[in-house]
């Protein structure tokens, strides 16, 4: 099973793809449907693994507090309703751009996000980056230092929360950000790599140091091989 897929029926809800075509305020009815049951996955490391780029103090609140939250808001607005079997990936898809979905969606998106900005970051960074995934970075940005410097300005530039990413556009890579919990999921553009640049992210660790916690991020804690995963 993929570390990011977090709904024990992911890949087994029946008639996912036409579950909203019934109307908004309908699917989101209660009626006879199961509660939700999307799951805070484990961290894949322990608390104080990230020090002294990311603090204990920081990851704690960020995965028990926030992340948990956003997962236990997925299950209140969507337990009991039509909504209830899908994935999170499921959820983000069919959701997104319908204003009368932006609670579920914003919870939803952020709960996948985070999962996958956990797998993101590692305490032990390889040495070297998978022959593929660097064959991709020289094509499209020349080189990593290249990759890691329009990485860094999209994630400093992104006003407000939000996050950025590198994602595989077709057969090349590009770096994008996006506002609040948007992901690129809906854009069926694939992430390979996201940094978290909400405040809640870095604000204990860096204060309004933001370009700081990110340079950090790109130059101790990438997990390469976890991005090179996500090529497909
Ligand atoms: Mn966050």
């Amino acid at each position: 099973m993929s570390p990011i897929s977090q709904n024990k029926s992911a890949g087994g809800a029946k008639g996912r793809g036409n579950v909203l075509a019934a109307g908004a305020q309908q699917a989101l009815e209660e009626g006879e449907h199961a509660p939700a049951v999307h799951v805070l996955p484990p961290l894949p490391y322990s608390l104080n693994a990230l020090e002294p780029v990311i603090s204990a103090k920081t990851l704690s609140f960020h995965y028990e507090k926030h992340h948990k939250a956003y997962v236990d808001k997925v299950n209140s607005l969507v337990g009991g309703t039509a909504l209830a079997e899908l994935s999170l990936e499921a959820l983000i898809l069919h959701t997104a751009g319908q204003a009368e979905y932006t609670e579920v969606f914003n919870n939803a998106a952020q709960a996948w996000n985070h999962t996958f900005y956990w797998h993101c970051l590692t305490p032990q960074v390889a040495a070297d980056i998978p022959a593929t995934l660097h064959r991709k970075i020289k094509e499209s940005f020349g080189d990593l230092g290249n990759l890691k410097k329009e990485f860094a300005a999209a994630a400093t530039a992104q006003f407000g929360s939000g996050w950025a990413w590198l994602v595989a556009d077709g057969s090349s890579l590009r770096v994008i950000k996006t506002a609040n919990g948007e992901d690129p999921l809906p854009s069926h553009l694939r992430p390979l790599l996201t940094i978290d640049v909400w405040e809640h992210a870095y604000y204990l660790d860096y204060q309004n140091r933001r370009p700081d916690y990110v340079h950090a991020l790109l130059d101790k804690l990438i997990n390469w091989e976890f991005a090179a995963s996500n090529l497909g």
